[in-house]
């Protein structure tokens, strides 16, 4: 069995990484992620990221590079991370998330990520170029 890509964008404006607050499911409503979803049959991870983003915060974005490293969700499921810049709109929480904050390297541990983001962001830190 082939595991499914869960994609997360780490996308970069300004000097600061937007971390998005989740609102669901239950278990994982209050934390913190890189925005993102499941790779669907057929489509790329950064097809997938690019329609995620519109759909969670409603913004066209085009991906950047993949961050290296790979982590395992529940079982099944594994993130990727790819850098993304924003190239039309205002990311706002539409979908799955309540809030979404611009975090400087220095912020970066003020919110509490998911357990799998945080090794995600830590991945981040190393290719980002401030
Ligand atoms: N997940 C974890 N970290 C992330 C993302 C985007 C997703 N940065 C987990 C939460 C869910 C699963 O992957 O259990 C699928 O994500 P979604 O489709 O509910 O966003
Ligand atoms: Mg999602």
């Amino acid at each position: 069995m082939t595991e499914r890509i869960v994609v997360g964008a780490a996308l970069l404006s300004g000097g600061r990484l937007l971390a998005a607050r989740r609102s669901a499911p239950p278990e994982l409503a209050g934390r913190w992620e890189l925005p993102g979803g499941k790779v669907e049959p057929g489509e790329t991870p950064e097809h997938a990221l690019v329609r995620e983003l519109r759909e969670e915060l409603g913004v066209t974005a085009e991906p950047g590079g993949r961050v290296p490293g790979e982590w395992s969700l529940k079982p099944g499921y594994v993130l990727q991370v790819w850098t993304a810049r924003l190239l039309a709109g205002t990311p706002e929480p539409l979908e799955d998330h309540d809030e979404l904050r611009w975090l400087t390297p220095g912020q970066i541990w003020d919110v509490d990520w998911l357990d799998q983001d945080v090794a995600a962001v830590k991945a981040v830190l190393g290719v980002w170029n401030t």
